[in-house]
């Protein structure tokens, strides 16, 4: 295995154009070179030089994917790639966003000119994150193609996105993403076919050329594996009693159809209580991001003495969840420890835990759990794709990040609408709230405080200056004082893949404290305006009276500390976090 090029050092160089030719020139029209059969055209192209995916996929704003040939080029790469394409099958679908449709389109040609021998693509082009890595299993696909750009904005001036899953329905690996990257580099045609649209509002199979397409309901195979991992009639009859009472916003994203068949029709809950649950190609003007600041609706109803009690939200192509309960916010990482303690009580984990993962940014608070239980708990880099290994290898069940993702090795994905029916599981199980659920876990196991503050949207060479400048720092850290309290520990986080060998350096700076305090700095890889910066910030509490108290109060030396360290406000130029979760 090569190593890895370091991803921020990559991403600078991205900035300046790679391609030989003078772009105003050759943009002037589209050359077809060769007209191979009736329908099989070969365009001529030029490389484009930014088009290495970052934490998951290719993601940039609609205006920049609608450029001439951009997102045609990425496409080839991909199919240039990837052997086994060419005579393969292929999973096609999307997240419904603005552009979704004339993208699913553009890949079908493309899929058809590369000799793909079937595509399975979800009705109207739309498959979540998660039913898209179902269905690539399911049917022993060679692969998936993904439109998505996840829960960044949408419509015409927001974002776009695409994704490569492979054979085992998991995010491509960075191997075959940095191939992907090297083939778009030296990109002089791609091909297509000249054929109207496909109509993919019907089910049922069409042909396109001599590929096969056909059009699949994109719910139904996720549905009936989710029934297959819980106890849905425990589930339905505690809804039922009104043990619990349930409220999904699917934020106008792709989870609302998902939400419907499985909460509505499959478990009884009542109608209203899956709440925003058309897709809108612009998500209804919102934010598709499961986190406090986007899910004032869901937090209203909450809010009110006869509203929900379980409170649930996916983001926009239905990989991430977020879990509240009647005022009370859980954590992404309690969460993922939560899941962890109480994963006997669901019936497809029944018999344990093989170990669980966790993204290197992710709190200690699962960590804590494997340990109690005596399970083997992995530190990864940050995006679904290094827990891959992991879970094909079977070293681990469980895995999650702390930007909202949870999943097992029921697929290759994290997992939105899985996460909430394993809450829904244990809920119905244990018969308490999820207020007393997590206070529980916080007596038995300790409390990790953790707070995330982005920077969104800062300038690209302070942000970058900023991360060299801390990094010169780290040698001298270990052993000085701070906000009273020693520093153990101080690196930038690289990961040696146990499965594979490959190595995956400069993933974030991590400062350790004494007593399991932690402050984490990374530059985001989704982000499509500037640099955003990312400073995670936990402590560890033992004491379970001081387990009810803020969560910004609590960590507040330690927030400011890491500022000093890093000269957060000069550097950044910015007085405060954009956004705090
Ligand atoms: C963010 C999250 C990361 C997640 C990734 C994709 O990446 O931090 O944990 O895997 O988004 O999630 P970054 O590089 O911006 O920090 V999704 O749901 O947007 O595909
Ligand atoms: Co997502």
């Amino acid at each position: 295995m090569p190593r890895r090029l370091p991803l921020q050092r990559a991403r600078k160089r991205d900035a300046e154009p790679e391609s030989p030719f003078p772009r105003a020139d050759y943009q002037r029209a589209i050359i077809v070179i060769q007209r191979d059969t009736a329908d099989i055209e070969t365009v001529a192209t030029a490389p484009f030089g930014d088009q290495r995916p970052g934490t998951s996929g290719l993601r940039k704003s609609v205006r920049h994917f609608k450029q001439e040939h951009y997102l045609e080029n990425f496409l080839q790469s991909i199919f240039s790639t990837v052997d086994g394409l060419k005579g393969g099958v292929l999973v096609l679908g999307g997240d419904g966003r603005y552009h979704n449709d004339v993208a699913i389109q553009t890949t079908l040609r493309m899929a058809g000119a590369n000799a793909v021998a079937r595509v399975l693509v979800g009705r109207d082009g739309i498959l979540s994150t998660p039913a898209m890595s179902c269905v690539i299993r399911k049917f022993g696909a060679t692969g998936g193609i993904i439109l998505s750009a996840s829960h960044n904005p949408g419509g015409p001036e927001g974002d776009f996105g695409i994704k490569f899953n492979p054979e085992n329905g998991g995010p491509a690996p960075e191997a075959m993403t940095e191939a992907f990257y090297q083939r778009s580099k030296v990109l002089t045609s791609y091909r297509t076919l000249n054929t109207p649209d496909v109509d993919l509002t019907r089910l049922g199979k069409t042909h396109l050329g001599s590929m096969e397409v056909e059009v699949i309901d994109p719910v139904a195979d996720y549905a009936d594996l989710m029934e297959r991992l819980f106890d849905f009639d425990r589930i339905r009859s505690h809804i039922r009693s009104g043990g619990v009472r349930p409220c999904f916003d699917a934020l106008h994203a792709v989870t609302g159809p998902y939400g419907r068949e499985i909460f509505v029709k499959r478990l009884g809950a009542a109608e209203g209580s899956v709440i925003n649950a058309v897709p809108l190609p612009d998500f209804g003007g919102g934010h598709p991001d499961p986190n406090l600041v986007h899910v004032k609706e869901l937090l209203a109803r909450l809010a009110q003495s006869d509203g929900p009690d379980f409170g649930a939200a996916s983001d926009g192509d239905g990989d991430r969840n977020i879990i509240l309960g009647k005022r009370f916010f859980v954590t992404p990482s309690d969460s993922l420890a939560v899941l962890a303690a109480n994963a006997r009580q669901v019936p497809a984990y029944s018999s344990g835990l093989k170990g669980v993962a966790r993204s290197m940014p992710t709190s200690q608070a699962v960590d804590r759990v494997a340990a109690a239980e005596g399970f083997a708990c992995y530190e990864t880099p940050t995006g679904w794709k290094f827990f891959g290994n992991l879970l094909d290898d079977g070293c681990i069940t469980l895995c999650g990040e702390e930007s909202a993702g949870t999943g097992s090795d029921h697929l290759r994905e994290k997992d939105g609408i899985w996460a909430v029916l394993f809450w829904l599981n244990i809920l119905a199980r244990r018969q308490i709230s999820v207020e007393q659920i997590v206070r529980d876990h916080w007596r038995r196991f300790g409390r990790d405080y953790y707070t995330r503050h982005d920077y969104e949207a800062i300038d690209e060479e302070r942000a970058h200056d900023l991360m060299t400048a801390l990094k010169a720092k780290l040698e001298r850290l270990p052993g000085r004082d701070l906000a009273g309290r020693r520093i153990e520990r101080a690196d930038d986080f690289s990961y040696l893949d146990p499965v594979d060998g490959s190595l995956t350096e400069q993933q974030g700076i991590r400062i350790v404290i004494e007593g399991g305090g932690r402050l984490v700095y990374r530059l985001s890889g989704t982000g499509t305006k500037g640099a955003t910066l990312r400073l995670y910030v936990e402590d560890f509490e033992a004491d379970p009276s001081r387990h009810a108290l803020d969560t910004q109060e609590r960590l507040s030396d330690l927030i400011s500390a890491a500022g000093e360290i890093a000269e957060l406000a000069e550097r950044s130029g910015r007085a405060a976090p954009s956004v705090i979760t």
